[in-house]
């Protein structure tokens, strides 16, 4: 992929959402049809690219918490951290292709364990969508894409940290509250 001349690169191999079998395995109702090669008018999904700095990217992770001020050095260093570890990272964008900006993301990140005989999990992170493109069912997307690309790449489970509000939601791609199971944070900055 080429952007001003200048060769872009991908966190992850493109062809792993390709491969998916959307069609056969996605979780949610779309209504209308949308998949990942085909995610709506003037819309692409694909993994994150170290262009994508330039495309909003940062500004859009601020619909989700706090950012910080990141320069451009900061997050390429990020990102060839993430891309040389091999396999672990998946971060997906849906671009609005008319604007160039990133609108929507999510990502899964896979936990390498000894546990289950040298097993890895998923954990779904960092969903989010840009408020303006909400109604385009780009948020059940992500997390379809990311679900199905977690069994892909061979965790055993994959699990996500959300509000009360959004178990609803996330209830639909089959995530549920497991029975005597909680989720407990410790931080060491203020929320
Ligand atoms: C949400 C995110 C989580 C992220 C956290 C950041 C999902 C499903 N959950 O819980 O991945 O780490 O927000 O919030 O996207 P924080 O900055 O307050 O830790």
């Amino acid at each position: 992929m080429s952007t001003n001349g200048v060769e872009d690169i991908y966190l992850f191999d493109p062809e792993l959402l390709h491969d998916l079998e959307f069609e056969d395995q996605k979780c949610a109702i779309y209504k209308p049809e949308i998949n990942p090669t085909d995610p709506g008018e003037r819309l692409a999904l694909r993994p994150l690219c170290i262009s994508d700095f330039d495309k909003g990217y940062l500004s859009l992770l601020t619909h989700l918490t706090k950012v910080g001020d990141i320069s451009q050095e900061q997050f390429e260093e990020r990102f060839q951290m993430m891309k040389t570890q091999p396999s672990l990272y998946y971060t997906v964008v849906i671009e609005d292709t008319a604007t160039n900006q990133v609108v929507g993301s999510a990502t899964l990140v896979k936990e390498m364990h000894f546990i289950r005989q040298c097993a890895s999990r998923g954990r779904i992170e960092d969903v989010v969508v840009n408020s303006s493109y909400q109604g385009k069912q780009l948020g059940k997307l992500l997390v379809d894409v990311l679900t199905l690309l977690s069994k892909k790449v061979g965790c055993y489970k994959v699990s996500l940290e959300c509000l009360d509000k959004m178990v609803p939601f996330y209830s639909k791609f089959g995530y549920v509250k497991e029975e005597g199971q909680n989720y407990m944070c410790r931080r060491y900055i203020p929320k």
